[in-house]
């Protein structure tokens, strides 16, 4: 990465910093509803090598295989906000800090290179920004928490990028550490290191990547968020929360039924991050299997942001012997993930994707993913 980036901007970069993408084992769309999540930060990571320069233009270049690529986007930190593509993870990061702590930046060269897969669902975008916000942070001399930085990476998605999603993605990628989950508790604002146990068990997690792309800003994301909403204010509640998965069915008929549903979704996901999150940490990991596979359920039927090929690709991993396997992510496209015994997993891999592409669907990108850290200063030799 240092060679590619002296040979973009003829000159040395500063150092390298880094943040991988997410798995979320449990837990969806509870972010924005007070609930529980099971994050891990996965071994697929964006890498960002950044120099300060001494003036205000910001140029960004990046390996990523789409029309910018090869080129270098320029621009100046005040029209950072008013980034494209995706340099808008890059710059609405330097505008966010900026604009949040009141501060002038200075302006920088960046090269980007990821082997996170984008729109899959694993948080592509939450690595970018948040690899950024950690370079320009100790660039700028900032000494931002990592509490503070989750919320300036929701800006980055809220304001520059348009998407109204949650703080899921940027608690997962910030915080994660190898080898362990996140448990976040978003009504209470905490965060619970829970080690996983998978390699011990003899574990893994595959992702299937569905290659049916979503899009959070145009998607129907902004819909189900705003039907949480409706749910909370019939319910006189000020997050889903505050319902008990004892008191779910009293509101059937009381709200409009797609309500209702979506209500139950979430109240009975946050139920099940929490038994997930007991057996993880009372190191029972292998029975975790059909609650996920509950959770899937729940999405499917209830909260209604999966799709064909991936109800496809949970069923065949079921009927491949997972021990379990879910929707992961905001849906509406992106990824499964499943549980599997690492013993059998290549077998799996390959069983999961014929069926899915046998019922019709294209053929799934199937890659096992490890619990890795979170974003940080990538250590050089
Ligand atoms: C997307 C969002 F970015 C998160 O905030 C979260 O709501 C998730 O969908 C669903 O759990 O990843």
């Amino acid at each position: 990465m240092r060679e590619a980036f002296a040979v973009a901007f003829g000159a040395e970069a500063a150092g390298i910093w880094s943040a991988p993408g997410r798995v979320n084992l449990i837990g969806e769309h509870t972010d924005y509803n007070g609930g529980l999540a099971l994050p891990f930060g996965i071994d697929r990571r964006t890498r960002v090598a950044v120099r300060l320069r001494d003036d205000h233009v910001v140029r960004v270049a990046s390996d990523f295989a789409d029309a910018q690529a090869g080129g270098v986007v320029e621009t100046t930190l005040d029209r950072a906000a008013q980034a494209s593509g995706w340099s808008r993870y890059v710059l609405g990061a330097a505008h966010v800090l900026r604009r949040e702590l009141g501060v002038p930046g200075t302006g920088f060269d960046a090269l980007v290179s990821s082997d996170v897969p984008v729109g899959v669902g694993v948080s592509s975008s939450a690595a970018l920004e948040s690899a950024v916000l950690v370079a320009l942070d100790e660039l700028w001399g900032l000494g931002v928490e990592r509490r503070a930085m989750i919320r300036l990476g929701q800006l980055v998605e809220n304001e520059v990028v348009g998407a109204p999603t949650g703080t899921l993605d940027q608690s997962a990628v910030l915080l994660a550490e190898r080898d362990h989950a996140v448990l976040l508790d978003f009504r209470a604002g905490t965060a619970e290191q829970v080690p996983l146990g998978f390699e011990a068990a003899g574990l893994e997690i595959l992702v299937i990547d569905s290659l049916v792309r979503h899009d959070h800003a145009t998607g129907g994301y902004g819909e189900r968020r705003r039907e949480c909403e409706e749910a909370a204010r019939i319910a006189g509640v000020p997050t889903l929360r505050e319902i008990a998965v004892d008191d779910v069915e009293a509101w059937a008929g009381r709200m409009p039924a797609a309500v209702h549903r979506r209500l139950r979704h979430v109240v009975t996901d946050t139920d099940r991050a929490a038994r997930v999150a007991g057996f993880v940490r009372a190191g029972r990991p292998r029975e975790i299997g059909p609650i996920l596979t509950d959770g899937h359920r729940s999405q499917r039927d209830d909260f209604e942001d999966s799709v064909p090929a991936i109800d496809a690709a949970v069923d065949a991993a079921v009927a491949a012997g997972a021990l379990g396997a879910r929707l992961t992510g905001g849906g509406f496209g992106g990824a499964a993930i499943a549980l599997v015994d690492v013993a059998a997993s290549p077998r799996i891999q390959r069983e999961v994707a014929d069926a899915v592409e046998a019922a019709g669907h294209a053929r799934p990108v199937v890659f096992a993913v490890h619990a890795s850290q979170g974003a940080r200063r990538d250590p050089e030799a």
